[in-house]
């Protein structure tokens, strides 16, 4: 079978010769039901009948992969798609380094592999539910199009976790596949697994920060795992990556669409202070600030996925050869790192200082820098907006020890500029870093759907193009 195209006569779309397996291809079929109850009770609410103009995976081939079509979602073809395989793979760093790629599971490292996929697996139907109430403040059709787009392709990568799970981890595996869908973001007794998975996505501004920040964790942590020695996850996550790049697009874009509607309507109005915040919010726009405040919400809170700055589970897995460095491919070192440093930022008799630690325990941190450099190109973008428009203002990215809930700086308090605060003080001045509940209640207020063919919202300003290069009055979604 050529890999490049997908078997599309099943009930799951896949170019993994799923029909000549058969004992996969029930454990999906089984799962399947399940799914579809979990998309249904958690997938995006009021819009399950509506046709959705979606792009659909149809092939591995980088030139044309993709279809779109108008979709109800609940039919959507979640299919498994792994990256064509390289002939003569190797494990490329740790200990196995220069041996062939593994194709089947590693014994030895079995329980720690599973643990990725079910951490990875776990983080794509949580995104689903925390965005399941958007649809209905959508500011456009576009917007909502955008919006069903990421839903559903969370929901393969899903399956793309779940078809690893049933095919290589057995009994236990298949457990933990069942558990993917009993788990719930934000339930008090069967939250998610990882902290900002949990938190809500109550507005829109919300979704494209998350978008852009947190969707872009799961770049760098698929680019990660991409490296894998097991070469079945590496393939994998080789396609996810193709899908990831339009989250991320929706993400900058749409931050950038509010800045510069927010910057235009200022301009307009002759208001050149950005912190007249009444005033610029007379206008029904989200002020600068404000933007600012959610980017730090979000950035903060995604750092937080990165893991300790200093952890054993991160060498283990490198040293093992199942995840890897950004990039390990394009780097030039002897991917063993048993003898390196790497700088470390850390806590140090209540001084944040960098210090170097074994480069083996610091791959958490490492890619957590690789992710600031990566995050600070869009914000730059966003920055150039707001100049050429001549508001005096920047956003800047808070320091990495600022609001942290997970390693070295979760114990202490620092302002954006990494300043260690007292508890009182950050009590205090809390609401200048982050949406107060005023901050949260304007920005609901204008959350009011727009649902006119062609039309925006006043508070974000129009794409510069269109969706598979479809006209400005192109329905994206039939509302039914
Ligand atoms: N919340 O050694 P440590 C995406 C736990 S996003 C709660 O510091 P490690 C997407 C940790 O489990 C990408 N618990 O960390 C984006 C461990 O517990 P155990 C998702 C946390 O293991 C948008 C203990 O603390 N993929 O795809 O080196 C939309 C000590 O851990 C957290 C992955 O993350 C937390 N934030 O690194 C849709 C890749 N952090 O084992 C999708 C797979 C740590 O001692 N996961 N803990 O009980 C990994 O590579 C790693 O597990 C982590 C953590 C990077 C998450």
């Amino acid at each position: 079978m050529n890999i490049a195209q997908v078997d599309y006569d099943g009930l799951i779309p896949n170019n993994v010769a799923l029909g000549q397996d058969v004992r996969v291809k029930r454990a999906l079929e089984k799962w399947h039901p399940g799914y579809i109850n979990w998309w249904h009770d958690m997938g995006p609410e009021g819009f399950q009948e509506s046709l959705v103009y979606l792009r659909t995976a149809v092939s591995v081939d980088p030139k044309g992969w993709a279809k779109f079509d108008y979709v109800r979602m609940p039919e959507y073809r979640w299919g498994v798609l792994l990256a064509p395989q390289v002939e003569g793979r190797k494990v490329a760093f740790g200990a196995h380094k220069g041996e062939d790629a593994w194709q089947e599971v590693p014994g030895e490292y079995r329980a720690m592999l599973r643990r990725l996929v079910v951490i990875q697996g776990d983080t794509e139907p949580a995104s689903v539910e925390q965005q399941r109430h958007l649809g209905k403040t959508a500011p456009s059709l576009y917007d909502m199009r955008n919006l069903f787009q990421v839903n559903v392709e969370e929901g393969r990568h899903l399956w793309a976790m779940v078809y690893l799970l049933q095919k290589y981890f057995g009994t236990d595996g298949r457990e933990e596949a069942e558990a993917l869908l009993q788990r719930r973001s934000g339930d008090p007794d069967t939250p998610r697994m990882l902290g900002a998975f949990n938190e809500k996505t109550p507005d829109w501004l919300s979704f494209f920060m998350f978008t852009y920040f947190t969707d872009r964790d799961g770049k760098m942590q698929l680019e990660a795992l991409a490296q894998s020695g097991f070469d079945p996850l590496s393939r994998t996550c080789r396609f996810m990556l193709t899908e990831e790049a339009h989250h991320m697009f929706v993400g900058e874009t749409g931050v950038t669409r509010i800045i510069q509607r927010t910057c235009e309507a200022m301009k307009q109005a002759g208001i050149d202070d950005p912190y007249d915040i009444e005033k610029v919010r007379k206008l029904g726009v989200i002020d600068l600030p404000t933007i600012q405040k959610k980017a730090n919400l979000h950035f903060s809170l995604t750092l937080d996925l990165f893991g300790s700055e200093i952890s054993t589970n991160a060498a283990n897995a490198f040293h093992a050869g199942l995840k890897g460095r950004y990039r390990e491919d394009r780097l030039k070192d002897d991917h063993q790192l048993e003898t390196g440093a790497y700088p470390v930022l850390r806590l140090i008799n209540g001084q944040i200082k960098n210090e170097d630690a074994p480069a083996l325990s610091a791959l958490n941190m490492r890619l957590r820098d690789d992710y600031v450099v990566d995050c600070n190109v869009g914000v730059g973008r966003w920055n150039k907006v707001i100049e050429q428009i001549g508001i005096p203002f920047q956003i800047k990215l808070p320091h990495v020890a600022f609001h942290r809930h997970i390693g070295e700086f979760s114990d202490i308090h620092a302002d954006v500029s990494g300043n260690v605060l007292s508890e009182a003080e950050w009590n205090k001045r809390r609401g200048d870093f982050l949406p107060s509940g005023d901050d949260r209640a304007f920005i609901e207020g204008l959350m009011q759907p727009n649902f006119e063919i062609g039309k925006f919202a006043g508070w974000i300003a129009p794409p510069r193009v269109g969706i598979d290069n479809k006209p400005g009055d192109f329905e994206y979604v039939k509302i039914a």
